[in-house]
């Protein structure tokens, strides 16, 4: 990944005559030395075989202008998160100041053309946890309201890495105040290997939107 800080500090026009400046220098040096090992003193005009060589240091010095060329297009590419929201990894993360059910959020996260977030490394989880430093329950895109005991995100993935405190998930241990829980929340503010709960989809928490890193 790009090192932005090492860009920002840097003069973009500058950077870009030093690398037009070295990439000339180098198709000289690959241009005068191919020429004078393979191909001298032969020229384009004579027999088929000296032809064909001609050819393929031609094609060689096209393939490295392309090279060089994609190289300076990849190297303007800037990765960034849609402002105001939260950048970890390859992932940008938006807390909801509101407070609503799990499909709500979801569908608010779907109207911002974003999911409700899935846990995918321990890191992440980590990260997710510490977003907060109060005790706030926030939505995560987890639920097994489809079949009772069977967890899957959004996306429709299975759960194959789980943070629940201590004796959830319960679907409400069956007191029935509580109703069945089938949507997951995580607890911010509290240690990560274990802060996760289920609820009723139905009780109103604040919610995380997931979208992958864009193109500037
Ligand atoms: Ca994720
Ligand atoms: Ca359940
Ligand atoms: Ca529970």
């Amino acid at each position: 990944m790009l090192n932005k800080t090492y860009l920002s500090k840097q003069d973009p026009l500058l950077l870009k005559k030093v690398d037009y400046k070295s990439s000339l220098c180098f198709i000289k040096m690959f241009h005068n030395h191919i020429l004078h090992e393979y191909l001298s003193p032969v020229t384009c005009h004579q027999t088929k075989e000296k032809k064909l060589r001609c050819a393929i240091v031609l094609l060689g010095i096209l393939c490295i202008l392309a090279a060089i060329y994609n190289c300076d297009y990849f190297s303007e590419v800037v990765l960034q998160c849609p402002p105001g929201w939260r950048m970890f990894e390859w992932s940008c993360y938006l807390i909801s100041n509101e407070s609503k059910s799990w499909k709500q959020s979801q569908k608010d996260c779907r109207n911002r053309g974003t999911r409700l977030v899935a846990v995918d490394s321990t890191e992440e989880q980590a990260f997710l946890s510490g977003l907060i430093e109060e005790h706030t329950m926030l939505w995560i895109g987890l639920a097994d309201s489809i079949k009772e005991g069977t967890w899957r995100w959004v996306s429709g993935d299975p759960l194959t890495l789980s943070f629940w405190q201590t004796q959830q998930p319960d679907n409400g241990g069956g007191i029935w105040q509580f109703g069945e829980e089938d949507c997951a929340h995580i607890t911010t503010g509290t240690n990560s290997e274990n802060n996760w709960n289920d609820l009723s989809c139905k009780t109103s928490l604040r919610w995380i939107c997931e979208t992958d890193l864009a193109t500037k």
